[in-house]
């Protein structure tokens, strides 16, 4: 008998209905939770389910089955309990029948997951690129900068103390995210926020001011932000009038605040949090410096993760 597994295709918290694939032999399944012993393949039906749940339940074909369920987490979890007595497998790979082959399947996968509304027409049209394409080097390089449409990459603002990084950080956020104070130094964590970008998805940190303290938890703050500062793809150098930029060496852009009272020279953009002057211009600024136009209108193919293995030639 093949294994028989269940994955979950709804997220996995409180919801109006959950999603459940079954997969491996459905016919035993189905009978072993569902008093009906008569499915046809497509067809709908309303199933009780161990007098756990009343779902509806879809046969796919034998191989695969879909059970609706309402999505409360005691459900799931008295569900998941069930699955586990009759050695039913939670996996993490769901399957796609209505994919044509493996790499329209590793395409619907991919869109699953993928955070950025940039993403959706472009993978739609990866299949027809990649069958029977290897990527060269310069497709690799593309695909490393188009892959952040996938997992949200991570942004910094650094500046110094002052000069409104918190205050932008919230209007970037709409939320009250961060600290904003007029004492230097009030963001003492690092502060994160999963914001979307002009249609891309990031996860933006207000970094805490890179001072000399004896504070134990200020230290362990900056240690943290610096592991931070390494990872981040994009860092963003706040200056207002009275501070100058910090220096990095990481791929950055120049952003003047409080464009309101003054603006800076040497900047790519003055910004006021204050009046909302340019933030439009910033949150394009950002997405076209992390996925750059030309990338992301590129004709040519885009090798996502999971569509390409070096081991595939
Ligand atoms: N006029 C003006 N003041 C601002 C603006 N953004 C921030 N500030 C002020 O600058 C001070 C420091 O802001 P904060 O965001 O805490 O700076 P941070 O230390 O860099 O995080 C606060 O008093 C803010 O109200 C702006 O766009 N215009
Ligand atoms: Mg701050």
């Amino acid at each position: 008998m093949s294994k028989r597994t269940w994955t979950l295709l709804t997220p996995p918290s409180q919801g109006a209905i959950a999603i459940i694939q079954l997969a491996g032999n459905v016919t035993t399944t189905l009978s072993q939770i569902t008093s009906r012993s008569n499915w046809i393949d497509g067809r709908l039906y309303l199933v009780d389910i161990l007098g756990i749940d009343e779902a509806v339940a879809v046969q796919i074909n034998n191989q695969l089955a879909h059970i609706m369920p309402h999505g409360g987490m005691q459900i799931l979890r008295k569900l998941a309990k069930l699955f586990s007595e009759l050695d039913i497998e939670q996996t993490d790979e769901p399957q796609f029948p209505e994919a044509q082959d493996e790499i329209d399947s590793a395409m619907l996968r991919t869109l699953s997951i993928a955070e950025s509304q940039l993403s959706v027409e472009l993978l739609l049209k990866q299949p027809d690129k990649l069958r029977g394409v290897t990527p060269l080097e310069d497709d690799l390089n593309r695909a490393t900068i188009l892959n952040h449409l996938i997992y949200p990459p991570k942004v910094v603002l650094l500046g110094s103390p002052n000069t409104g990084k918190s205050t932008l950080m919230n209007s970037l956020t709409k939320q009250d995210t961060s600290i904003v104070h007029d004492l230097p130094g009030a963001t003492r964590d690092a502060v994160g926020a999963r914001i979307n970008c002009g249609g891309l998805v990031l996860d933006l940190y207000d970094l805490p001011g890179f001072r000399d303290s004896d504070d134990a938890i200020e230290q362990e703050a900056i240690t943290i932000a610096k592991k931070i500062m390494t990872e981040a793809v994009l860092t963003i150098l706040i200056a207002d009038e009275t501070h100058d930029w910090f220096e990095t060496d990481n791929h950055a852009i120049r952003i003047a605040t409080k464009s309101d009272i003054k603006d800076k020279a040497d900047s790519d953009l003055c910004v006021s949090a204050h009046t909302g002057e340019n933030m439009e211009a910033l949150t394009q600024l950002i997405r076209d410096a992390i996925v750059p136009p030309k990338v992301l209108k590129s004709d040519k193919p885009w090798f996502f993760p999971g569509s390409y293995s070096p081991t595939d030639e």
